[in-house]
């Protein structure tokens, strides 16, 4: 209830930021991309992780204005780093389904883009198998508008939800990325490296980009690479680390 009290302030205290992980391309080897993930710098318990606190914001709706904050703040700074001249990088933003099933997603990333300037194919959003579960034609709607803009969209998480698949073909997705409890237990659990590979088959049959979260190993890189995944991200390269760091970390990597 305490944190609850003090996220309602949080914002305008300016007590969030976005920290990036790189997106590697398997192919080039260069980084294509980062997800941006938010984190809460409370003044007393310091840097506190999503988990710690985005349930308590999604029960009190706080979980809007937040999410609204994270995607502009992800747009504003891709916009820097493409003045910069970084290069192009995507930037995945998370979308929560609470955001999603609002009416008005839409002209939420519309407003994102349009004040920061950012380049709208630059910009992924990440929802979850839950989000596409519904059936909801209202999602597909705003789906396509989203991909009409130039946005790009990704399943996150891909594997762990329900496993209906035919929810895949009726949205207009670009990448699926493969949940990191299956690329963790690649080098011993042949079920993992089974499950990876037809994740992988599955994308790219259906014109999917496929991307492997949670890479921490060389090994696990080297099996994705030989299972032909798209993109990986993960400790290996680099944990989520602030923007400034960020930049820094893409320019020693070139
Ligand atoms: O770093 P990690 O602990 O950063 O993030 C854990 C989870 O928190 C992510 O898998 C993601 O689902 C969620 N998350 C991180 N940042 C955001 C955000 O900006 N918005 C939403 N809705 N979820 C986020
Ligand atoms: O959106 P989502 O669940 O995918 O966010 C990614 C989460 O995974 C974040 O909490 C991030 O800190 C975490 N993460 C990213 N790379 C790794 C990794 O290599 N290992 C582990 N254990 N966690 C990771
Ligand atoms: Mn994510
Ligand atoms: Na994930």
């Amino acid at each position: 209830a305490q944190l609850q009290a003090e996220m309602r302030g949080a914002l305008t205290r300016r007590e969030f930021v976005m920290f990036y992980q790189p997106q590697i391309d398997l192919r080039s080897n260069k980084v294509v991309g980062g997800e941006a993930l938010l984190r809460w710098q409370h003044p007393q318990h310091g840097l506190l992780m999503p988990a710690s606190f985005l349930g308590l914001a999604e029960e009190s709706g706080l979980i809007v204005p937040i999410n609204e904050w994270a995607l502009n703040e992800a747009c504003r700074q891709g916009a820097v780093w493409e003045a910069e001249g970084l290069g192009e990088l995507r930037i995945a933003v998370n979308l929560s389904p609470i955001q999603f099933r609002r009416q008005g997603v839409e002209s939420l990333v519309k407003d994102a883009l349009r004040t920061t300037g950012f380049r709208p194919t630059s910009l992924e959003l990440e929802v979850t198998e839950g989000i596409l579960l519904g059936h909801d034609e209202q999602i597909v709607t705003q789906m396509h508008v989203l991909r009409s803009l130039g946005v790009t969209l990704s399943v996150d998480d891909f594997g762990t939800g329900y496993s209906s698949l035919s929810y895949i073909r009726r949205f207009p997705l670009h990448r699926l990325k493969i949940d990191r409890s299956f690329v963790q237990d690649l080098g011993n659990d042949p079920s993992a490296l089974a499950i990876v590979r037809t994740i992988i088959d599955l994308g790219h049959i259906l014109h999917l980009q496929v991307l492997a979260e949670g890479v921490e190993e060389e090994s696990q890189l080297a099996l994705l690479r030989s299972e032909g995944c798209d993109e990986v991200q993960g400790y290996y390269f680099s944990r989520p680390i602030p923007a400034d760091a960020f930049a820094t970390w893409v320019r020693a990597h070139e």
